[in-house]
């Protein structure tokens, strides 16, 4: 069986009311649609945030549909989960997932948690009332495991007490790093390696980047192809904006006669020596039911993304009116150019920078839209001014750095100033970042932010007890109920 895994796709999604920016969306994932036709897959896999929002506007609900007629129409079945994104604000168990399930176009898959039993339970896909924990396709067992938010790590737990001792392929919204960064919706690679001993193979989605756990090994078990198109300005800036990625899934269905393999010198399969032992396989730990299941191979491919640049732009020579700023912005872009080869219009944000011999209030961006559209022909066009006038600029020693830097140092200073918070002022500046984030996120509920702030405490008195078992679960944990 062969399968398409894409995720964070962000349908609705745009900058500033602008129609390029939209259609972008749509356009990348119209390619996968088109590569699922072209590769003949038997299902695709949407691992979550397929929307923007979970208030989507019915234009968007109507491209969308669009664009899975082709799948329905060649009869290749979506299997979605929800992400943080599709989810209504204040209905948890309503979502546009939910209704493109019972319109026949996708197939959602969510767990049931019963917070009065502590329990998570998986019930089979039920068509008439269009969503089920798990379902079969072609004698593979696919299960949802969907979005926790920031009580992921502790639902994991709970979602692994339900589910079966083996199956084929888990679909999980959760983030998978170990940096001490605290994220909603992030777990670390130790806390999913359960599900490697239980799926052969986990479609993340949630991190915009493209990784694979555990990174860099042929036996990664879970893979997070990572968003279709950028969708934060940050994730150009770190230079992995290239291009958006899927997973072209082949997995054997029916796993190895364990008692042939077992018996060690029979021959597996047809072709003696092929390669169906993987000894390397993720279930392959001492005490699994089937150790010598079939990996599946999987190859990322490549969905051209539209060029976003996030530049910033330093005008040198303190120019002293309009006119002088025009021309120092244009040398600096035409520099830039230089160095970079478009095929396609980009998405072009600027944050012009430097000393100026005039107030910054008179530099109005709006002028030098013209400059930067002729140099660039750009899809979309943003500039931002945070010029300094000259005698007046920061004179902190901090020059032009990134105002997310400037920022974090002077909250840790404003931290660092009261001795009471001692050790603990880096676990307090990365809390007061994250709601910072998660805030400009305007799509994070005030429920996640407030259990992220519960969750970071009872992590601390964790620290301090050395008792790992709690059992708090805040009201919107108590998602889908019966
Ligand atoms: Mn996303």
């Amino acid at each position: 069986m062969k399968f398409l895994h894409c995720s964070d796709i962000h349908l609705g999604k745009t900058f500033n009311g602008s129609d390029s920016r939209y259609k972008d969306y749509f356009y990348a994932f119209t390619r996968v649609v088109k590569l699922a036709i072209e590769k003949n897959v038997d299902f695709v896999i949407i691992a979550g945030d397929l929307f923007q929002s979970g208030n989507i506007a019915p234009t968007i609900l109507l491209d969308t549909i669009k664009i899975l007629e082709r799948l329905k129409e060649k009869g290749i079945p979506v299997i979605a989960i929800e992400g943080n994104h599709d989810l209504f604000r204040n209905r948890k168990d309503e979502s546009w997932i939910l209704f493109l399930s019972r319109t026949g176009y996708l197939k959602l898959l969510r767990p049931i948690w019963l917070p009065e039993k502590n329990k998570m339970i998986f019930e089979p896909f039920d068509e008439k009332r269009g969503w089920g924990g798990f379902m079969e396709i072609g004698g593979l067992s696919i299960y949802g495991i969907g979005y926790w938010g920031s009580s992921t790590r502790d639902m994991l737990q709970k979602t692994l007490e339900a589910l079966p001792p083996q199956a084929d392929i888990g679909i999980f919204h959760g983030g998978v790093w170990d940096d001490g960064f605290i994220n909603i919706g992030r777990v670390s690679g130790e806390d999913i390696a359960p599900l490697g001993k239980i799926f052969r193979y986990v479609a993340l989605g949630h991190g915009h980047r493209r990784y694979k756990v555990p990174e860099g090994e042929e036996s990664a078990f879970a893979h997070n192809p990572g968003a279709l198109e950028i969708v934060h300005p940050e994730e150009a800036s770190r230079g992995e904006h290239e291009s958006g990625w899927v997973c072209l899934v082949d997995m054997p269905v029916s796993p190895v006669n364990t008692t042939t393999v077992q018996s060690d010198s029979a021959p597996v399969g047809d072709k003696p020596g092929s390669s169906v032992n993987a000894p390397d396989s993720p279930s392959d730990f001492p005490g699994s039911p089937s150790p010598l299941r079939v990996s599946p191979t999987v190859e990322y491919i490549e969905i051209p993304r539209r060029p976003f640049l996030n530049l910033r732009v330093f005008l040198e020579g303190v120019p002293q009116n309009m006119k002088e700023v025009k021309t120092a912005f244009k040398k600096a872009l035409e520099e830039i150019k230089s160095g970079t080869s478009l095929s396609v219009p980009p998405v072009l944000l600027i944050r012009v920078e430097g000393t100026i011999n005039f107030s910054p209030h008179e530099l109005d961006p709006e002028e030098l839209e013209p400059v930067a559209a002729e140099v660039f022909a750009p899809s979309y066009l943003e500039i931002a001014n945070r010029t300094a006038k000259k005698g007046e600029e920061d004179n902190t020693g901090r020059g032009n750095r990134d105002i997310d830097q400037i920022y974090e140092e002077t909250i840790l200073e404003l931290i660092e100033e009261n001795p009471r918070y001692g050790k603990h002022s880096r676990d307090i500046l990365n809390l007061v970042y994250r709601i910072k984030n998660e805030i400009t996120d305007d799509e994070t509920p005030a429920e996640d932010l407030v259990d992220l702030i519960c969750r970071e405490r009872m992590r601390m008195e964790e620290n301090h007890t050395h008792n790992g078992s709690y059992a708090f679960y805040s009201d919107s944990n108590k998602r889908f109920p019966l």
